[in-house]
């Protein structure tokens, strides 16, 4: 499998990054927040979506009231004893923004992919997951590094995940994108956070449709236009009574019993593969910069 771009490199490298995330998880987890506490996680992008499945994961794991926000959206208010901010860059202005407004005594974190960098300097504890920091704008193993950090600091076994992931990147994706115009992923609970990060990659590398919903809110309106050429990704579980009731629009309903970080993986090679069908350059995504700094 002749590997043409630095997306696919990132891509292919997540079982042995994921290892070296899972190993920190001991030592940097709590900067996630300790047991009990109320907790805050912010982002932007990508690093909004992981803040969202990481809040959905910590709370039901019983560590604490955990709340998800867009940075460039949140504002103190409720009480919380710790703010998490996730950045790959590191620089993203919405985040300091949000972190310059943090109340005293709430403690500040920070996940970021490069050491020094504002967000990190900003930030009473920071947890710097450089090895899992990559050249590609498009984000794709240091969301799922951080995500695998975090479940392992939750108690989670991912021996399996890891052999699971290590699986998949040794075959061809069972689905063939150019042959679909609109794409679509659905998920539940954490692993909404991640369909929605699916349908990002999408618009990222492929410039192309694609959207996200709440698994069973897809019926409630977003069907309307599913169509033959489009592809219903279903996220977590298998239902195979919504996956009828999608099919019977003429889309394609696809599912794979795969753990959700895995089912991540396979969204992100096919956003690669469906780029490369478009003759489009994964590596260079059309109006993006590793960074959103404004002035
Ligand atoms: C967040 C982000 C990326 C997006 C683009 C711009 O960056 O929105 O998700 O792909 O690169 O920045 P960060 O704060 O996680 O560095």
């Amino acid at each position: 499998m002749s590997i043409s771009t630095t997306t696919e490199h990132e891509i292919r490298s997540q079982p042995e990054v994921w290892a070296r995330a899972i190993g920190a998880a001991a030592d940097g987890a709590s900067v996630l927040g300790r047991p009990g506490e109320q907790v805050v996680v912010l982002g932007c992008g990508t690093s909004a979506f992981v803040a969202e499945s990481l809040a959905v994961l910590r709370e039901r794991a019983g560590h604490g009231r955990t709340d998800a926000a867009y940075a460039s959206e949140w504002t103190p208010g409720r009480p919380y004893d710790r703010v998490v901010a996730i950045s790959r860059s590191g620089t993203t202005s919405e985040v300091l923004e949000a972190l310059s407004s943090v109340p005293e005594g709430t403690v500040k974190a920070a996940v970021v992919g490069v050491a020094g960098t504002p967000v990190a300097e900003a930030a009473d504890e920071t947890l710097v997951l450089d090895f899992a920091d990559e050249e590609s704008v498009v984000q794709t193993r240091f969301p799922t590094s951080v995500l695998a950090l975090a479940r392992a600091g939750l108690g989670e076994d991912l021996t399996s995940v890891l052999e699971q992931a290590a699986g998949v990147l040794d075959a061809p994706l069972p689905v063939d994108p150019s042959r679909f115009d609109h794409f679509v992923f659905l998920g539940r609970a954490w692993s909404y956070g991640l369909a929605q990060e699916a349908a990002l990659k999408i618009r990222e590398a492929a410039q192309a449709w694609s959207e996200s919903y709440p698994a069973l809110d897809y019926r409630h309106g977003p069907v309307a236009v599913a169509r033959e050429t489009s592809l219903v990704t279903l996220f977590g579980a298998a239902d195979p009574v919504l996956a009828a009731d999608i099919g019977a629009t003429g889309a394609t309903v696809h599912h794979q019993d795969l753990d959700p970080l895995v089912q991540l993986v396979q969204a992100q090679r096919l956003a690669v593969e469906l780029a490369v069908a478009r003759e489009l350059d994964p590596d260079a995504p059309r109006h993006l910069t590793r960074s959103v700094v404004l002035n």
